[in-house]
């Protein structure tokens, strides 16, 4: 059973983690309407991915005996002013999103609920691939610059970068 600041926390978490897909779902969409094809289909994918923890939080409070809430939503912003700025507000979410996760670890240990402790685990590994993931995009955005030619290349090659590659890159 959840304690009730245990479940107040993992709701807020529903909420971020639903924010998160939004946040990513406008992004692919103004990189397709800019032709940044490979930037899209990476933040589309990135998109399914946040709902995909948002379900996770939202199956594990119900099945603990708490009541998941599906939370409104803000509406993200549709404009953005580059490729660079896209990528640089994925970090700085993710690094949000990496203190939100800390936040919630830290109650459960408070509220001495060590199955939650244990279910946060999964999402605590899983933030070290996302920031490491966006921190290798980032670099590889330094080195491109505003060079157009390299910037085609980067939309090219974003298409096969996953949170593996990035951890191998960053030598995880
Ligand atoms: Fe849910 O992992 Fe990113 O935010």
């Amino acid at each position: 059973m959840l304690s009730k600041k245990v479940e107040e926390a993992l709701n807020n978490q529903v909420a971020v983690e639903a924010e998160s897909s939004q946040f990513y779902l406008a992004m692919a969409s103004w990189a397709e309407n800019q032709g940044f094809n490979g930037t899209a289909s990476f933040m589309y994918r990135h998109s399914d991915e946040e709902r995909q923890h948002m379900l996770k939080l939202v199956k594990f409070i119900n099945e603990r005996g708490g009541k998941a809430v599906v939370p409104a939503l803000k509406k993200p912003s549709a404009n953005y002013k580059s490729v660079h700025q896209v990528f640089e507000n994925l970090l700085n979410h993710e690094i949000d999103v990496t203190n939100q996760i800390n936040e919630v670890v830290h109650i459960c240990l408070q509220e001495k609920d060590y199955t939650t402790h244990n279910f946060m685990q999964w999402y605590v590994s899983e933030q070290i691939e996302e920031e490491a993931l966006a921190r290798n995009v980032m670099d590889r955005l330094k080195l491109v610059g505003k060079d157009n030619s390299g910037l085609y290349m980067f939309d090219r090659d974003i298409l096969s970068m996953t949170a593996d590659s990035a951890q191998e890159t960053a030598g995880a």
